[in-house]
């Protein structure tokens, strides 16, 4: 166990911006670093899932003395069902996103709302011809229409062919293998109402059966994330190549800061369009404009759609408030501590909460509707123009650290970029390169942070080590932030931390694109939000097709380093059942089942070819990924000259 671990104290962090806010606040204002301090020894019976609270008997907990709850339930059962409803509880998150976003659309073309249009619709075309509609001679808005009727059945219907959005972005052996184990979803919404069903009381104690729900649901949640993104791009357009920078010192004390915190870009979009019109409100007030900036996966949309700089991520969030500058934390959904009002407490910054399922008491809510999206934002920039005229100059103390970052690489973007040398077949570049040995793989960095281990310090000594050893990096939500924020994703890291396969392997898509691009490729490629996993995905598949191979054959990772949330579980289950080994930094509630833990690790394995790696050390994390990727390459490599050799399938068949 590292010295961290052992000795928690309250300045858990290795961004250095986020340490010179802690050190000079020293715990007289109450933070989240604090509070894990605070909240040791944390209850081993609920760690390790075998706690129940389902009915009004419990709580249970499995002890020597007790071996089963009151009803007669097994460990396995308990921490199955409670991994089940962990799963739930994201994808209803991700869902909640997803649908928010085909409401607002409907609107749009039933006219309702004026302030959204199609602003890419070549995106429209390209996800109706993906989902199976045809195009020929379609008008824009008949064609949106008939995507979001496809989109209203993949989160309603009750019947059981399978959900398009699935269909169309898997390959055809991961479609027959969910048919063949009998987890395809039939729908989102149903599929979450099944879950919550089937994990009550006295229903299912298989654990078995329950994790094969469990599996299901994260496709589930998949299905709305694809939905999410989608839709997302185009509303506001598929995120191109795009650079600014990242860290507390974005915040520009002559500026009415704004920062915007949660998931949607819905309301974000319009905050941001709203801050570029307002800017003589702003001067009126005595500020030389303003400024937005983001945190957590707002934070990244608004960073690849708009460039808006990055404030900070997860865990830091409440200390942006702390540098006396921020004049307003704009919120919605998701990931949001109800901490930062006590903290904006002590300053002049205002809390605005804008849903109406997502309130914080205390703080102002402005309550966003679609039909008025772009008045809520201009009463939101009023607040803050407001709040500004309140600093109390002595209190603010900025600390002077940010990095440079280019982000913005969609999937479309990053085929553009190979396209620059393979314009026929733009995924054979990354393909190539695997197959040369010049690169090792493709690693996701997905996820959160969580306090059980140093904030950022796993993010930064993954990335770094699965770099030097020539790995492809994706990466989404805050383990981009990290990125972002310690200067990772940006071309200076390249030299700095790349290995020689992969250093050469970017230069060589610098040198094709010299001219087309304006800045030079990162280390990280940034690929949006937590929702837009989706799009880390859809490379996979692409790679997949590319080998003639199904997923589990490529060699493809994912790795949450810092996972937190119930949507990283959903996330990192899909991972698993799309076939991607996936390295998860802290790990989960399960291990009070040595079935259900073996499932996850082995069983999950043999039948679907993805599996999870609990591992917490960033160091051995980096040893068990790349081992995971070089099995791959190598059996790939043995399959596929087999399959020349001999002409045959067969060895082709196993994972
Ligand atoms: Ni993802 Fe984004 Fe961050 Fe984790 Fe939360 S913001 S949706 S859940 S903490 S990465
Ligand atoms: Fe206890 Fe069973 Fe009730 Fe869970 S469902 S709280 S194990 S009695």
């Amino acid at each position: 166990m590292s010295e961290e671990k052992k000795k928690p104290d309250n300045k858990r962090t290795v961004d250095p911006a986020a340490l010179q806010v802690l050190e000079r606040n020293d715990g007289k204002i109450e933070t989240a670093y604090d509070r894990y301090v605070n909240m040791q020894p944390q209850c081993n019976f609920g760690r390790t899932g075998i706690c129940c609270r389902i009915c009004l008997q419990g709580p249970c907990r499995i002890t020597k003395k007790a071996s089963k709850g009151i009803c007669g339930a097994h460990s396995y059962t308990i921490v199955a069902r409670n991994l089940v409803r962990a799963i739930t509880g994201g994808a209803g998150a991700h869902a909640d996103h997803g649908r928010h976003i085909i409401y607002t659309l409907i609107e749009m073309l039933e006219g309702k709302t004026l302030d959204y249009s199609i602003e890419d619709p070549d995106k429209l075309r390209r996800v109706a011809q993906n989902i199976g509609l045809s195009v020929e001679g379609k008008e824009e808005r008949e064609l949106l229409k008939e995507v979001l009727e496809i989109a209203v059945s993949d989160f309603t219907k009750l019947s059981g062919e399978p959900c398009r959005w699935l269909e169309a972005t898997v390959t055809g052996g991961r479609m027959n293998k969910f048919t063949d184990c009998n987890i395809q979803p039939r729908s989102v919404n149903t599929t979450i109402a099944e879950s919550m069903g089937q994990t009550h009381m006295g229903v299912d104690a298989d654990p078995v059966n329950l994790v094969f729900q469990g599996l299901k649901t994260a496709l589930a949640d998949y299905i709305g994330m694809h939905i999410a993104t989608d839709l997302s791009d185009v509303l506001f357009g598929t995120p191109k190549p795009v650079t600014s920078e990242a860290n507390l010192g974005v915040i520009d004390p002559e500026m009415v800061n704004i920062a915007l915190h949660g998931h949607n870009p819905l309301l974000s979009e319009m905050v941001v369009r709203a801050a570029r019109e307002m800017e003589a409100e702003a001067e009126a007030a005595g500020a030389k404009g303003i400024k937005c900036m983001g945190i957590c996966c707002t934070g990244n949309e608004v960073l690849m759609r708009q460039g808006v700089p990055l404030v900070t991520n997860f865990l830091s969030q409440e200390l942006p408030i702390m540098t006396g500058a921020l004049d307003a934390m704009v919120v919605d959904v998701q990931c949001i501590m109800p901490a930062i009002r006590a903290v904006a407490e002590c300053y002049h910054t205002r809390i605005i909460t804008t849903m109406s399922h997502s309130k914080i008491p205390g703080s102002y809510h402005v309550e966003f509707t679609e039909d008025r999206a772009m008045e809520k934002a201009r009463e939101i920039i009023y607040l803050a123009i407001e709040a500004y005229k309140e600093r109390l100059p002595d209190r603010i103390d900025i600390p002077q650290v940010k990095n440079k970052v280019t982000a913005g690489f969609s999937t479309e973007a990053l085929l553009d970029i190979f396209a620059a040398v393979n314009p026929d077949n733009p995924i054979k570049v990354l393909t190539d390169a695997i197959d040369s040995g010049q690169l090792r793989g493709v690693v996701l960095l997905a996820g959160c942070n969580n306090l059980r281990v140093l904030h950022d310090q796993s993010h930064a000594s993954v990335i770094k080590g699965l770099a030097a050893n020539n790995v492809f990096l994706v990466a989404t939500g805050c383990v981009a932030g990290t990125a972002a924020k310690l200067g990772l994703m940006n071309d200076e890291a390249v030299e700095k931390y790349a290995g020689e396969g992969l250093k050469a392997f970017i230069h060589m898509l610098n040198e094709a694109n010299a001219g087309k691009l304006n800045e030079k490729l990162p280390l990280v490629f940034h690929m949006g939000s937590c929702v837009d996993n989706s799009r880390a995905y859809d490379l996979n598949t692409l790679m997949a097709n590319e080998w003639g191979v199904d997923t589990p054959k490529v060699p493809y990772a994912a790795s949450a380093p810092e996972a937190m949330s119930e949507k990283a579980v959903a996330i990192g289950t899909w991972c698993v059942t799309l076939g991607m080994p996936t390295h998860v930094g802290v790990t989960p509630e399960i291990t009070g089942s040595a079935l259900v833990d073996g499932v996850a690790l082995q069983i999950a394995h043999d039948v679907y070819g993805g599996y999870f790696i609990w591992e917490e050390d960033p160091e051995k994390s980096v040893d068990v990924i790349l081992a995971a990727l070089d099995e791959r390459t190598w059996k790939l490599r043995v399959h596929r000259q087999a399959k020349e050799r001999y002409e045959t399938e067969a060895i082709s068949a196993g994972w």
